[in-house]
């Protein structure tokens, strides 16, 4: 981890050094190569042996510009360390992530950036832990115009970039948040209230409302005001937005294929309309999802026919981009990501116990604990990330930033909290491991916690008081947190209060 002292770090911090010193854009790159080569047609060569050094020194200079990778980040809502298949899943199957954790390589120790949606998303897209990061909430807040993201990095190197689905980052964000932070095209949810609803009035895209067919019941409009603009229960349920923003992110990469693309597919489901939840005329079914498919003649409640069904519309639509990639030719230059942003849920009235959502570990959305923000990852890149390989490197999602600039090839002057795991994934060179992990968290009580390789502490109650006892874990040999053994190691125990103390910088 990139250390930032024992000292607290000053408020200037969060000003950012924001030159990021460019490689040169691939554009450049295109000019420079056609004007090395020189024109074969329409100059007469003196001779052969003209013409072969002209060759050999057009192939060199297009050797030397390998083309950068694809890189697409698919972040699902709410979805479980036990989720899927290839992490254990007994009920609900999921052949595409298995197949695409078959190809690639499965991290067992990946943790999300909080545990909930709005400071999560912004740890990965800054690289900044909670104890530093500009959103440490889902209250109100924006990122500054001044943060820089990866998808900037990559945008100014000469990256198409794309963001499908919630953005959620800050409450509420401005609508064209995303273009302000390195996105060329957005297609979605802004805010997260109205990401909640899967039949919105109206769909987000680049930073306009553009209006949908569906109709909210007319009482929802008092409701939604500010940040829940957008948010409430069709009563007319035509558009089904995640099925559009998926379409959306398709047309992206067709449109893109031939240049570097960074796709930033931000699911909102399995998330619930946590409005639908509570609302009779749709039989409080925040699971709503267009039909049950294979499952509807299933003895569940609706909400876990709808939470089956949106695990498969998600396995469904990576398998689909998956064969896009391969009938465009692009497989091979393409790292694929899979990800989510905090520990199932138990909203809209579903239930995370129902399909065991959060496998071995302890709690679920909310919680410090590893079923609140230890998450699935998974990333296949065809012929570089080895297949069928699993990983226990401890990462979070502060490392995507520097993993995705090094392997795009982007220096990150700027300093952040992650560590570039690309010598995990590509089996070179060494791989530099974290101290230590640290997260903060505003609600219930407030709480922080610290993952120290295999030690894990957990503080609750923070807000009531910042010195509360700490809970110390050995996840070694006991992964579902169940046996505190904080007495029996003081030492340990201070120093993780030590941590806790230095992480934190007041915003
Ligand atoms: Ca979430
Ligand atoms: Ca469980």
């Amino acid at each position: 981890m990139l250390s930032w002292g024992r000292e607290r770090v000053p408020p200037l911090f969060f000003k950012q050094i924001l030159d990021p010193t460019p490689a040169r854009p691939r554009s450049h790159l295109l000019l420079a190569s056609h004007l090395t080569c020189p024109n074969l047609f329409g100059v007469r060569m003196n001779s052969l042996k003209h013409l072969m050094v002209a060759l050999a020194l057009c192939l060199a200079s297009h050797s030397v510009e390998a083309r950068k990778p694809n890189i697409i980040y698919i972040l699902a809502d709410d979805l479980g360390y036990g989720d899927l298949g290839c992490y254990g899943q007994k009920t609900l199957t999921t052949p595409n992530l298995d197949r695409m954790a078959a190809e690639g390589m499965r991290f067992t120790r990946h943790y999300s950036g909080s545990t909930v949606c709005a400071p999560s998303r912004c740890v990965l897209m800054t690289g900044l832990h909670t104890g530093h990061a500009r959103i440490r909430g889902n209250g109100p807040g924006q990122l500054l115009p001044s943060d820089v993201t990866f998808a900037r990095l990559l945008q100014q190197n000469g990256y198409a970039t794309g963001c499908f689905g919630k953005w959620g980052i800050g409450n509420p964000p401005p609508l064209n948040d995303p273009a302000v932070h390195g996105f060329d095209e957005f297609y979605g949810y802004l805010n997260m209230y109205h990401a909640h609803n899967f039949y919105p009035e109206y769909v987000v895209k680049n930073g306009l409302k553009i209006p949908l067919q569906n109709k909210l019941y007319p009482d929802w409009y008092q409701k939604r005001f500010g940040p829940r603009d957008g948010a409430g229960v069709a009563e007319k349920a035509v558009d089904y937005l995640p099925q559009m923003i998926a379409d959306e992110t398709l047309k992206f990469i067709r449109a893109n294929a031939e240049k570097p693309f960074f796709i930033y597919y931000a699911l909102n489901i399995p998330h619930a309309n946590n409005e639908g939840g509570g609302e009779p005329r749709i039989n409080r079914d925040g699971m709503r999802v267009p039909d049950w498919g294979e499952f509807k003649d299933q003895d569940w409640p609706a909400q876990e026919k709808g939470f089956a069904q949106m695990m498969h519309y998600i396995d469904r639509d990576i398998g689909n981009m998956i064969k896009l990639l391969k009938e465009l030719g692009v497989d091979d230059d393409t790292v694929i990501m899979f990800s989510s942003d905090n520990g199932p849920h138990q909203e809209g009235g579903h239930k995370m116990a129902f399909f065991d959502s959060n496998g071995p570990l302890k709690g679920m959305k909310r919680d410090l604990y590893e079923g609140g923000i230890r998450v699935p990852f998974i990333v296949r890149w065809p012929g570089k990330v080895p297949a069928g390989q699993t990983s226990a490197h401890i990462s979070g999602f502060q490392d995507i930033f520097p993993t995705v600039c090094e392997l795009a090839g982007i220096e990150t002057p700027h300093r952040i909290d992650g560590i570039s795991f690309a010598p995990t994934l590509l089996q070179e060179g060494k791989q530099k491991e974290h101290r230590h992990l640290y997260w903060e968290f505003y609600e219930r009580g407030g709480k922080a916690a610290v993952v120290k390789g295999d030690w894990k502490a957990v503080r609750l109650n923070i807000l009531k008081d910042p010195d509360a006892q700490i809970e110390l874990y050995d996840l070694s040999k006991d992964i579902g947190e169940e046996s505190n053994i904080a007495s029996r190691h003081p030492a340990l125990v201070e120093e993780m209060a030590r941590i806790m103390k230095r992480e934190h910088v007041d915003p």
